[in-house]
């Protein structure tokens, strides 16, 4: 299903009160809101999300970053969603990111960097099937 990514709006950028904004941006940029969850995550939930990481040096503080506050994670539809939601958010490291992007107007560091997008159709429908049983409704 090339149509669906998924994303978090990570405790930086909630806490922060960009929470709306950032919605806002995705949805004026063409992205559909399929499923969406305000969660707190435990350290098992961010542990096993971000278990490809796990060999990183930055593994035990992206968990611990991840868990410092709420998020909001979402599955959103476009026509090549994973491809075009990466463009919107821009580069991990915010001093890299494109002007305009997401990680560009609100990310704060390489870890505390905003959102997070897939980075491929297969981890779209891992990540979305993470947080979501079903999307077939909306
Ligand atoms: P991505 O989110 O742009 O796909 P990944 O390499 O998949 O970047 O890394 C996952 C997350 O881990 C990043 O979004 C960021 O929060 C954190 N991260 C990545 N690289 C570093 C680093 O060098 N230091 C600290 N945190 C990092
Ligand atoms: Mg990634």
């Amino acid at each position: 299903m090339s149509n669906i990514t998924f994303t978090m709006i990570k405790p930086d950028a909630v806490a922060n009160g960009h929470t709306g904004k950032i919605l806002d941006h995705m949805i004026q940029n063409g992205f559909k809101i399929k499923a969406m969850k305000y969660i707190w995550l435990t350290e098992e939930q961010a542990g096993k999300f971000y278990a490809v990481h796990a060999e990183r040096p930055f593994y035990k503080d992206l968990v611990s970053f991840m868990t410092s506050g709420p998020i909001v994670a979402a599955s959103l539809e476009k026509a090549n969603a994973v491809g075009d939601f990466r463009k919107l958010i821009g580069a991990t490291n915010p001093k890299d990111a494109e002007t305009g992007t997401i990680r560009n107007l609100y990310a704060e560091s390489i870890e505390a960097n905003a959102v997070h997008g897939s980075d491929s159709d297969e981890n779209a429908q891992i990540e979305s099937s993470f947080f979501f049983s079903q999307l077939e409704r909306f």
